[in-house]
């Protein structure tokens, strides 16, 4: 190990640390020049929306909003490097699948169409209608349009995504799984089901009036930087920030606006969390249990709203109250004193906001402690008023409009007949596979042909070796991308890359620059069109990929795909047609800014199936996973989750450096507490293996690198996707089926090299 392998960071997020980031970053990918002059167009009303995560910005045409990893997506979109065939050439898919996935990405933009050749183990350049003809007919050979699958991340427009789904129902099959499988489906499943919408309740708005702001299970100064002005607005007018997370994550504690003179001469910055509550992982039902204990002993209920707006209130007070608080101390690992101490800013409030992301989501107890969440706020009816509400940041930046746009496994009636009706054709009505549900499938065989629009499916899902093994079975692996990825590596018997523009290009169609929508997390649909000349004349825009595949596809398909990609608008016309909220959508959308999308439940309209807002009483569990498997094991049994570092995007990796969490060089780390460090007999800087325990057995990831850290006894962190080995596929949220790779059990070992040295 490097001296400086490790080193407390002590400045504050953001400031003149994120500066010197951005600037190397560009420098690196070549683009310093270009680049500055692209990420002035990120979030303008001209501009393209910034690819990186989805919190809004103040009416999409304020003055450039700096954000370091916003920064980092665009260059690595943007940048100068190129594959192209001679790379292929010269490496076998064996010898490419030999590098790490930061080599992969380094490599730089694909730029034509390649067909995986298995005689020599190569990736060949083909045509474009080769591979349309190629890919069509293996789909019209399959048994039963089932036997195909169908994958989307979140970076996807509106536009490619409605055609994506049109184009996979007329096929024959709602096979839709999505990134937001593995990420924000339990706010989707709690929400619905309690408020009758899946979607944040909040705009930017409310977070000028918010009196309190609780944060679970987010580290915005990695995921959503340009959350952190929101936030250090809201601290600088007094408003209690108040966070619950297990590691003391820099970006929840203090931030410089690099656009602030006073905070970039401040050694410190402005404090955001005022309260910061480090409890343990999967913590925050018993926390949110107390807290709303001590809100009802306190009687500093909403009375009023309780009885015209919600039902199930009784039951709900019933079950809180009967919550010891030796049960809460012991689940959450906060003291009765802290919880009182959180609860008395909330009763203090008069309008709170819930912020939560994947800290919360990927556990198998995930829906109830969000619906534990919405509840609380639910007492002091802090839904549907100014300045709060329930926030669930989402992820990618348009995860929220590919579901909007019908992206989804399980479909409604009501949505397919629309469809059906605008397109006349009959779709389907059996519900598809979800990510954990498409694994399985391609592992017993019942899925033969896997197609990704956008994403790294082989590595982003969990228990990488058995999802290798599912896609290495499929007859055809498809994946339309931008760069190369480990899933292009792991691929199917035919396999084809097809490389599209990125958001940052120009798209033209029929002579003319097109754009295309996207919607935010607090539902503003706005216009995003590219600026940079395409990385290869030889790409295809996502809309153009999907109707050309379609025509080769679907010989009798009533649907003008190739009419419609000539003029997005024409897409968008269809959209209005067929999706809530989209009436009139092309001029709304070409308004400065765009449009928002509306939220029943901010109208206190309840879409549930008792029309009100529902109490949801969850007992605090105390048989999870992790608890019986350390019952049954005279090891000590950790309970690993798997983050972010700050240089890196999902699967793809910028950098080697968490300079926050104060890393450098390293990704293959494991972040543990000293008194576990002392109870093991390891020491900081020794390498262990870690073996995770599961009823099906023991899966591992080798190599891990101790680092001694101010995080709960008992847990542990590391990051994805290296950790994702460890994740079983069966272990899951109840009801939502997103993998808990935020509790995983592990025990921890010394590497064997080392061990024996
Ligand atoms: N730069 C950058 N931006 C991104 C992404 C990226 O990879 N890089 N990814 C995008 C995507 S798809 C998403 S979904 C979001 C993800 O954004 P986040 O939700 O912030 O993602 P994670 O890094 O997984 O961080 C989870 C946080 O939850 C905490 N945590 C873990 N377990 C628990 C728990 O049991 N309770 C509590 N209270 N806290 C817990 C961790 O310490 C960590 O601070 O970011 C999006 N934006
Ligand atoms: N252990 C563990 N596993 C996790 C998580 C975790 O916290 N822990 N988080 C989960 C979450 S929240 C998510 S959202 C998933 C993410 O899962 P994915 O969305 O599948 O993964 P990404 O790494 O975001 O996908 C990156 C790839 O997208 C392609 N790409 C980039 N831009 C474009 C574009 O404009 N068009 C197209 N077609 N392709 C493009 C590039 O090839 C790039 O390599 O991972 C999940 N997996
Ligand atoms: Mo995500």
């Amino acid at each position: 190990m490097s001296k400086q392998a490790i080193k407390v960071y002590q400045r504050p997020a953001g400031g003149w640390g994120a500066l010197k980031s951005v600037f190397g970053t560009l420098r690196e990918q070549g683009v310093l020049g270009r680049g500055v002059g692209t990420l002035l167009r990120a979030n303008q009303p001209d501009g393209f929306d910034c690819p990186g995560c989805a919190w809004p910005d103040k009416n999409h045409h304020s003055t450039f909003e700096f954000c370091e990893n916003g920064a980092k997506a665009v260059a690595a979109e943007a940048t100068e490097r190129r594959v192209t065939r001679a790379l292929f050439e010269q490496h076998t898919v064996a010898e490419l699948a030999a590098h790490d996935d930061y080599w992969l990405e380094g490599q730089g933009r694909l730029t034509e169409p390649m067909r995986y050749d298995p005689a020599t183990d190569r990736y060949v350049p083909t045509s474009w209608d080769d591979a349309f003809a190629a890919i069509a007919a293996q789909l019209n050979a399959l048994d039963h349009p089932d036997q195909a699958l169908f994958y989307t991340s979140g970076r996807t427009s509106n536009e490619a995504a409605f055609l994506y789904q049109l184009f996979i129902r007329e096929f024959g099959t709602n096979n839709l799984p999505d990134c937001s499988n593995m990420c924000h489906e339990p706010s989707g499943t709690a929400m619905k089901e309690q408020i009758g919408i899946g979607k944040g309740t909040v705009t930017l708005d409310d977070f000028e009036h918010a009196q309190a702001i609780f944060i679970f299970g987010q580290n915005p100064g990695t995921n959503h930087p340009r959350m952190l002005g929101t936030l250090r607005e809201a601290a600088k007018r007094g408003c209690r920030i108040v966070a619950f997370n297990p590691l003391r994550e820099r970006g929840l504690e203090r931030f410089a606006d690099p656009q602030s003179p006073r905070d970039m001469l401040s050694a410190h910055g402005t404090d955001i969390a005022s309260n910061y509550y480090q409890l343990k992982i999967g913590g925050d039902l018993a926390a949110v249990t107390g807290m709303a204990k001590v809100v009802l002993e306190a009687g500093d209920i909403d009375t009023d709203f309780i009885a015209a707006h919600t039902d199930g209130f009784a039951a709900y007070r019933d079950t809180v109250e009967a919550t010891p608080w030796a049960v809460i101390e012991q689940e959450s690992g906060l003291s009765e004193a802290q919880l009182r101490e959180a609860a008395a800013i909330y009763i203090a409030s008069p309008a709170s906001i819930c912020t939560w992301g994947m800290g919360i989501t990927q556990h198998k107890h995930s829906v109830a402690t969000i619906q534990a969440i919405v509840g609380l706020l639910l007492l002091k009816g802090n839904i549907g008023k100014p300045g709060a509400g329930a926030c669930p940041v989402r992820g990618h930046s348009n995860v929220q409009g590919d579901r909007t746009m019908g992206i989804f496994e399980r479909p409604t009636p009501a949505f397919l007949q629309k469809l059906g009706a605008a397109f006349d054709f009959t779709p389907p009505a059996k519900h598809g596979h979800d990510v954990v549900g498409a694994i399985e499938a391609m592992l017993d065989g019942s899925a033969k042909v896997f197609f990704a629009m956008g994403g790294n499916f082989a590595t982003a899902t969990p228990d990488s070796d058995r999802t290798q093994q599912a896609l290495a079975k499929c007859d055809l692996t498809v994946h339309v991308t931008t760069k190369l990825n480990r899933s292009h590596l792991v691929h199917g018997r035919a396999a084809y890359i097809l490389p599209c523009l990125g958001r940052t290009e120009i798209d033209i169609q029929a002579g003319r620059a097109q754009g295309v929508t996207v919607e935010d997390s607090m539902s503003m649909v706005h216009i995003s069109a590219g600026m940079n000349a395409p990385a290869s004349p030889d790409l295809l825009s996502e809309p153009a990929i999907v109707a050309r595949l379609a025509v080769a596809t679907l010989p009798h398909s009533k649907t003008p795909w190739l009419w419609l990609i000539e003029d997005y608008d024409r897409i968008r016309d269809k959209i209005a047609q067929v999706i809530d909220g989209f009436a009139d959508f092309n001029r709304r959308v070409h308004v400065p800014g765009g449009f928002y999308l509306g939220n029943s439940a901010r109208e206190r309209n309840w879409q549930t199936a008792s029309g009100k807002a529902m109490f949801a009483a969850h007992p605090v569990p105390t048989d999870l996973p992790i608890k019986q498997i350390r019952a049954s094991h005279a090891a000590p049994v950790f309970n690993l989750m798997t983050v972010r570092s700050h240089d890196q995007y999902n699967t793809t990796i910028y950098g080697l450096d968490d300079r926050y969490r104060g890393v450098y060089g390293h990704r293959r780390v494991c972040f543990i507490n000293q008194a576990d460090l002392a109870r093991l007999g390891f020491a900081a800087g020794q390498w262990v293996d870690l073996t995770s325990l599961w009823h099906d057995g023991e899966r591992s990831a080798k190599r891990f690198l101790l680092v001694e850290y101010d995080i709960p006894e008992g847990c542990l962190a590391s990051y994805y996707p290296e950790t994702n080995a460890l994740v079983p596929l069966s272990s899951m949220a109840d009801r939502a089926r997103t993998p808990a790779s935020k509790s995983v059990p592990v025990v921890l070992s010394l590497s064997a090299e080392l061990a024996a040295a």
